[in-house]
């Protein structure tokens, strides 16, 4: 048998600005995620959704950092999960919500897994901070977060920071970023592949480099995979989309690449909106990522 998949849902939509996105750990589901999970010969343990409040019930304090106690209790809540799945030996796959849920999955997974590498798939940088945010949402930030930038509330989501090293953190797909958090991310000093990079020399070559950058020295490495990293034409379904994407075959080649390393010890599935999506298209996108990074073959 192979290691055990546990499904831990994050019913967030805190950290954006459209409702909707609370509803794509369903949509995923609804994409037959269990039985495809299951067919490739893991055994598939469903662990039910983690609630976050809804905006109507809670008022914007600081409209730097929208929601912020909120989205702390939540990210909590998660981190204790996905630390617990570790810690027992399963790969959890953490389905979101917006991109501020990858604060608790990250915080979590740092926490089993001393060294650990990330590999961030985003059309966005997710490195903005306090500072630098043109628009107050927390999903601008998850990623400058695991590095200790930003509110110590979130960075010390689970009681200790930073959650990685920049030198193992690795950006790939990225074609919208903001001025000011470009320059955090020179600072940072994480590794950048952006679209342009993948245009010029291949995924192959760049999830190859990726792989042996996040990797270097680390005991796992954490997939954080935004589906706007893909085109809108094949992944509509997502907050905010941006031209000239990840193709649903270079993603594909990625999740293999990646299922090949066996570095692995989480995955998060994020952004996906039913509300905005053409029948459920991107949230199968989704499935079929996973499946790919669970080592689908086609032969
Ligand atoms: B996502 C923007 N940089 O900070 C900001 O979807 C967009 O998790 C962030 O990648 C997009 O608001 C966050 C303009
Ligand atoms: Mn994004
Ligand atoms: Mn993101
Ligand atoms: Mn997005």
């Amino acid at each position: 048998m192979k290691k055990a998949v546990s499904i831990i849902g994050v019913l967030s939509d805190l950290g954006q600005g459209r409702r909707g996105v609370d509803m794509g750990p369903s949509a995923i589901r609804y994409a037959n995620l269990h039985d495809r999970i299951s067919q490739l010969g893991y055994e598939v343990i469903e662990l039910g959704n983690v609630d976050s409040p809804t905006p109507e019930s809670h008022r914007v304090a600081n409209q730097k950092l929208k929601y912020l106690p909120e989205i702390v209790t939540v990210s909590n809540d998660v981190a204790q999960k996905v630390s617990g799945e570790i810690a027992s030996g399963r790969l959890p796959i953490i389905l979101g919500g917006d991109h501020s849920i990858a604060i608790g999955s990250v915080a979590g997974a740092a926490k089993s897994v001393p060294r650990l590498g990330i590999i961030w798939f985003d059309a966005h940088g997710d490195m903005n901070t306090e500072e630098t945010t043109p628009s107050g949402n927390i999903h601008g930030m998850p990623l400058a977060v695991a590095l200790g930038l930003g509110h110590p509330d979130l960075t010390n989501v689970a009681g200790f920071q930073p959650k990685v090293q920049a030198k193992n953190v690795v950006l790939v797909g990225a074609r919208s970023i903001d001025p000011l958090e470009r320059s955090l991310i020179k600072q940072a000093g994480i590794t950048v592949f952006d679209m342009h990079e993948i245009d010029k020399r291949g995924m192959s070559e760049v999830m190859e480099e990726a792989i042996r950058i996040a990797s270097d020295g680390v005991d796992g490495v954490h997939l954080s995979l935004d589906l706007d990293a893909f085109d809108p034409r094949e992944a509509p379904g997502v907050g905010t989309p941006v031209l000239g994407g990840v193709t649903y075959r270079e993603g594909h080649l990625a999740m293999e690449m990646l299922a090949d390393a066996n570095i692995l010890t989480s995955i998060d599935v994020v952004e996906v909106n039913p509300i905005l999506d053409v029948e459920n298209r991107t949230a199968r996108v989704a499935v079929d990522m996973i499946c790919s990074v669970l080592g689908q073959k086609v032969i």
